[in-house]
């Protein structure tokens, strides 16, 4: 996209036994969706794991140790030149092409969530051409993650169309996590009445509720759960992404 790098962390969703058939092949091994965010401080509030429905997946080994990452062809390509690759150059491609589709209900674990397990839902705006295709939900602090988890909730039809059960989407509420001034503690819900976002779709809206929470939360928000809590976002951020990196809940991907 822009000329700088971007730097995103990817979260090791663990994939859990049993695995979705597309999955099968790879059974016990280690298996991971790789979750790409520019906000780890709000992995506490994560509900479920976003894929696009229509976009192509692989399953590609990243270390010595056997893990499997799931995710786009071409942020494998991008990952294996990343100074920790071991193998450096190299892409391991164990399965695939596959569709996304076919990787929801899948059950996850999520680092850091008060939500054990979390399922792999579709949205229709994650990209296969930025981070991994593979988004985390967090719908207290994203605008986008609410509002497509409120779409599930709120549209029967749309849960039929992609074969999504109850089970995965009803029970997860979004988890105050940030106190941000004016916005209060689920900031992405109060940005999406504000603007009056009724879809998914409402791009233009989305991307102004974006902007607004994900500044305010960045330079007023404070921290209300964790080891963190009371502490602003600013000085918390860096330890909590230092701390899932130390714990190899995440590894760092630039593009
Ligand atoms: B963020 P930038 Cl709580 N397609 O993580 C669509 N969106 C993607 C994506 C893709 N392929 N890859 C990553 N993203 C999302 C958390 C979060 C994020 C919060 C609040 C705001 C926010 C939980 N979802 O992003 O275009 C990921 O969602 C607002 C900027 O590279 C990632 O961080 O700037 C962010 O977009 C990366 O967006």
């Amino acid at each position: 996209e822009g000329v700088q790098p971007q730097e995103y962390v990817l979260i090791k969703l663990a994939v859990l036994e049993p695995f979705p058939s597309v999955l099968e092949p790879l059974s016990g091994r280690r298996v991971f969706l790789a979750a790409a965010t520019l906000r780890p401080e709000t992995m506490y509030g994560q509900t479920n794991c976003w894929i696009a429905p229509e976009g192509s997946y692989g399953a590609y080994q990243v270390n010595a140790a056997g893990d499997v990452f799931i995710m786009t062809e071409r942020a494998a390509r991008n990952l294996a030149y990343q100074a920790w690759s071991p193998t450096f150059g190299q892409i391991c491609c164990l399965l695939g092409p596959f569709l996304g589709r076919e990787l929801i209900g899948t059950a996850v674990r999520a680092p850091l969530s008060v939500y054990h397990p979390v399922y792999v839902l579709p949205m229709t705006s994650v990209s296969t051409g930025k981070g991994t295709g593979i988004v985390t939900s967090v719908p207290s602090d994203s605008p986008d993650d609410y509002r497509a988890l409120q779409d599930l909730k709120e549209k029967p039809a749309f849960r039929q169309k992609f074969g999504v059960a109850d089970a995965w989407v009803l029970p997860f509420e979004a988890v105050p996590i940030i106190e941000v001034p004016e916005f209060g503690s689920l900031s992405a819900q109060a940005a999406c009445i504000k603007y009056k976002i009724h879809s998914q779709n409402d791009r233009e809206l989305l991307d102004k509720a974006k902007e607004e929470i994900y500044l305010r939360g960045f330079y007023d928000g404070i921290l209300l759960v964790g080891p963190h809590a009371s502490q602003r976002v600013q000085t918390a951020k860096p330890l909590i992404r230092q701390a899932l990196l130390d714990q190899d809940d995440a590894v760092l991907y630039s593009e």
